[in-house]
């Protein structure tokens, strides 16, 4: 499944890397690509909620909008 997640926090590649990281490390996730300019991830994932996924970049410090 794909997911895109609107992350505004999002202002550098210290952020983008942060959420990335956040996400990939999660068993499930196979991607998370981040686009800065629109302040978005999105995440290739199986046998995951999307509650775990906001959950993981909430962890990291950002908040997400769907
Ligand atoms: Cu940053």
């Amino acid at each position: 499944m794909t997911i895109t997640l609107k992350v505004p926090g999002m202002k550098c590649q210290h952020c983008e890397a942060a959420v990335k990281g956040a996400l990939t490390e999660l068993e499930g996730v196979k991607s998370a690509n981040v686009d800065l300019s629109a302040k978005t991830v999105t995440i290739e994932y199986e046998n995951l909620d999307v509650a775990a996924l906001k959950e993981a970049i909430e962890d990291v410090g950002f908040d997400v909008e769907e």
